[in-house]
């Protein structure tokens, strides 16, 4: 087990689906918790959760990380975690957030770019990226107001502000499809979340829309609560899914690894990729999370080596960064 996760550890990795403020360590944001907010101790999530109460969580990061110089800390310090994991290539996802005479979601963005050049600096083996999140539970006018700064921002600064997520609780709100047709057009890749409760008539809706990626995609096969047409449609459409094991099974929407969804992408040969989600929240790591894979659906070795490899084809990263990325991975020796 131990050998299995310092293998995994080496492995140079692409981490795809990472929300900046679930994934601030325990240890960052009790060192920015000047209003000693009281609930840390609740904050990882260390047992079964229903999916509803992860996001009363994330408001306590929400509390704590509450001007932009915080805003700048955390990101920087998400990235060394990431960094120190050997993750190679990063794509970091927020929800641009606005405290009445602190920050401006504007000044928020920026300073997620800030800690993202810092980091080019400091820690060059690990390129990041940036996607601007829409939460489709906040209405239709701060969904405008983000899409129309990813748009903005992309335009400032097209090396780092390369996407836009479509994430929040995905029982409540809607997935605003032709506000992300604006984006889309703009030249933003979209990234959407994507059944991770049940809801056919929407899963049908976003697939028909063919986001660049797909977020968990967990209530698509029929055994989990989809339909047979919209798990043939998924296939035929070969959009690469952002698969987020711990999350899942921590938040319940599978119940075990043997029914995850993993099961049925794999052997349908589809895209996927292995994400953390948010590591702080559920306790892990991108290392984790592939030992996790190796253990739970038998990959070997140079499989995984395979999952990482594909994942550059997946990402958001110009081609030259992509074959870059490629030769790092290619470069990577291992004892069998
Ligand atoms: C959907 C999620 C999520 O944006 O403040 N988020 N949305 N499903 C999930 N599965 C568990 N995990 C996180 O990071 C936290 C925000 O990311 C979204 C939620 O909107 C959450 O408030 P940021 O950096």
């Amino acid at each position: 087990m131990e050998e299995e996760l310092q293998f995994c550890e080496k492995v140079p990795k692409i981490e795809l689906h990472a929300h900046l403020n679930g994934s601030i360590s325990l240890e960052k944001l009790k060192l920015l918790n000047d209003n000693d907010v009281p609930t840390l101790p609740q904050y990882e999530i260390t047992s079964s959760t229903p999916l509803k109460q992860c996001f009363e969580v994330f408001k306590i990061a929400h509390t704590i990380v509450n001007n932009p110089l915080k805003v700048y800390e955390a990101t920087l310090s998400v990235i060394e975690d990431f960094y120190k994991d050997n993750v190679i290539y990063l794509e970091l996802r927020s929800t641009p957030r606005m405290i009445p005479d602190i920050m401006t979601k504007d000044v928020y963005i920026e300073s997620v770019i800030k800690a993202i050049q810092t980091a080019s600096l400091t820690f060059p083996k690990i390129l990041v990226k940036f996607l601007i999140s829409v939460n489709r539970a906040h209405g239709i006018e701060n969904a405008t107001e983000n899409i129309l700064s990813a748009i903005k921002y992309h335009e400032m600064y097209p090396e780092y502000v390369v996407g836009l997520d479509l994430s929040g609780d995905p029982s409540e709100g809607e997935a605003f499809l032709h506000l992300l047709e604006r984006a889309r057009n703009a030249g933003l890749k979209i990234a959407a979340h994507c059944a991770e409760v049940p809801n056919n008539d929407e899963v049908e809706d976003i697939l028909n829309f063919k986001p660049d990626r797909l977020g968990h995609c967990t209530h698509i096969h029929p055994d989990l609560n989809g339909s047979n047409e919209l798990f043939e449609q998924l296939l035929t459409s070969k959009i690469p899914i952002e698969l987020c094991i711990t999350s899942n099974i921590k938040c319940q929407t599978v119940s075990d690894y043997s029914k995850h969804q993993f099961n049925y992408f794999y052997k349908a040969n589809h895209p996927i990729c292995i994400a953390t989600d948010d590591k702080s929240v559920f306790n892990t790591t991108l290392s984790k999370e592939f030992q996790i894979i190796k253990t739970h659906f038998k990959l070997s070795s140079k499989e995984l080596i395979k999952l990482s490899l594909a994942a550059v084809d997946y990402s958001f990263a110009t081609n030259n960064e992509k074959e870059k990325l490629r030769q790092i991975i290619k470069n990577f020796t291992y004892l069998e």
